[in-house]
């Protein structure tokens, strides 16, 4: 009888879990290539958590009502010593849900294109010094690479420092306190930073990347939505921190165009 109630109730969680993971939308807006591949990872763990957090709370609700003192009851409880499977069953089990989840989310990483090797990347062709060692971040990744041709990425500069986002665009040599990019194309970011360590973080993209000082980072991205999106420095970088914002302004091409032949020191034919 008790199998049956175990059985039963933990298929009703399972189903509570991934009914909850798919009804409960918690993330803002998914506007870049990187963002389906993030929410699916947030997903699992979403059914992993709905799970675990259901279950638990509802056996300890229910501990507390079933095996509560009675009245009457004054002696100590049932003098319980060891039990060695239910200590290999509490072992594996989150053994095995830990490693899973470590395992997914390395590949995940992998999948964005936090695993490539960044020594090879395409934003050097830009960049005069080709010897420069980029020291982290998300590199071209399989997603990118198979739809969209690695040369025509836009190369774009990034220098954070208190308290301030700054975009140099290297064609057209436009500086830009916000960020204009065309919708549907691969952005190359190179980031660094003046003083301290800020961190580039547009929610919309699900992309977080560590802006460091004398060390620059890359991060590749493809915007997928138009619109207007915050970027936010996500690193506790000094005491005007929280008003280290600034926009990702996403536009058609056309748009774009229109924006950086405005802009642009030079005018560019083709970009
Ligand atoms: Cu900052």
């Amino acid at each position: 009888m008790s199998a049956i109630v175990t059985l039963v109730t933990s298929v009703m969680l399972g189903i509570g879990g991934v009914w909850a993971a798919y009804n409960v939308n918690m993330l803002p807006v998914s506007a870049s290539t990187n963002a389906p591949v993030y929410d699916e990872l947030f997903r699992v763990l979403f059914i992993i958590g709905s799970i675990l957090f259901i279950g638990m709370t509802a056996l300890v609700i229910y501990s507390l009502f079933h095996f509560r003192r009675r009245p009457g009851e004054t002696g100590d409880g049932i003098d319980l010593e060891g039990n060695i499977s239910l200590e290999i069953f509490w072992t594996a089990v989150p053994a095995i849900v830990v490693l899973f989840v470590g395992l997914y989310s390395y590949d995940i990483y992998d999948r964005m294109g936090g695993m490539q090797s960044l020594s090879s990347h395409n934003h050097e062709n830009h960049m005069e010094s080709n010897a420069e060692r980029l020291w982290g971040g998300i590199g071209s990744g399989p997603i990118e690479t198979s739809s969209i041709d690695q040369s025509s990425s836009l190369p774009i500069e990034l220098t954070a420092m208190q308290f301030a986002f700054i975009f140099h665009y290297p064609k057209g040599d436009i500086i830009s306190g916000e960020l204009h990019v065309p919708v549907g194309k691969e952005v190359s970011l190179k980031m660094e930073s003046k003083d301290v360590i800020h961190a580039f973080w547009v929610p919309q993209f699900r992309l977080k990347q560590d802006v460091i000082p004398g060390q620059p980072t890359i991060l590749n991205f493809t915007p997928t939505k138009s619109g207007n999106f915050p970027i936010i420095c996500a690193e506790l970088c000094g005491p005007y921190h929280g008003g280290m914002r600034s926009n990702v302004i996403v536009d058609e091409q056309e748009d774009f165009d229109i924006w950086f032949n405005q802009n642009a020191k030079e005018t560019i034919s083709s970009l």
